[in-house]
């Protein structure tokens, strides 16, 4: 597979981002092609993506959809430092990490607690208190069972060994901590704080940062 790169995402879309992390960690250019999920979207977009959901990635006329395999394919693809460990173990713990993240942490981290308690209320959308406390509350195991593999250091560990499990985990808690709740449930865990503090100022981070100051009432 040969040709530009292209992602197919949304601004404030935690996935997209972590699609971006990736790219960043590996130096790639590409063009970024903003596409709202939440809105009517167009039959070309449906044909690559059929369930309508942001990130798609184009490597030529090769497209890509699920973010996994997307980072995976960028990993794989592309010369840098590698985002995959080689060590068996540790390779397990990172798909072990993404596949939390994916099956257990995006919706009560992202969709119930920072979109009900953060993004709605700056975009001036209904938000829902119930939905803030059963997105804390689910949450918490999330980031007990984060904390042990964290723990036990052989991924999320800072620093300069930076994986898959980094660039899928980092924007989601990102977002988790915007949210007071998040920020103050965070604390509870020495080692994903210590691991955050030091992800959250790498570049790939920094340069990702989705700008929530211009969300408003629109
Ligand atoms: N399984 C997909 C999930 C992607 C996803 O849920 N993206 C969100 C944005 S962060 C989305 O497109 N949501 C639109 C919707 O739920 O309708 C992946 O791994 O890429």
């Amino acid at each position: 597979m040969t040709g530009p790169i292209k992602l197919y995402g949304y601004r404030y879309s935690v996935y997209t981002r972590v699609a971006k992390v990736a790219l960043h960690r590996k130096q790639l250019a590409f063009e970024n092609v903003e596409i709202d999920p939440f809105s009517d979207l167009p039959k070309h977009y449906l044909a690559l993506h059929p369930f309508g959901r942001v990130p798609v990635l184009m490597h030529g006329s090769f497209a890509l959809h699920e973010t996994g395999a997307i980072t995976r394919y960028i990993d794989r693809t592309f010369p840098g430092d590698p985002l995959q460990p080689e060590d068996a173990g540790a390779l397990a713990r990172m798909d072990q990490v993404i596949s939390i993240v994916d099956s257990y942490g995006y919706v009560p981290m992202v969709r119930q607690l920072f979109s009900h308690s953060v993004f709605r209320p700056l975009a001036d959308e209904p938000f829902s208190e119930d939905e803030i406390a059963r997105g804390l509350e689910a949450s918490k195991p999330v980031l007990a069972a984060l904390e042990s593999l964290a723990a036990e250091g052989l991924v999320l560990t800072g620093g300069d060994a930076f994986t898959l499990a980094d660039c899928h985990l980092a924007p989601m808690i990102d977002y988790f901590i915007r949210a007071e709740e998040g920020r103050r449930a965070l604390l509870a865990f020495p080692n994903l704080s210590r691991w955050w503090k030091d992800v959250s100022v790498q570049p790939a981070m920094i340069e990702t940062d989705p700008d929530l100051s211009k969300l408003g009432p629109g």
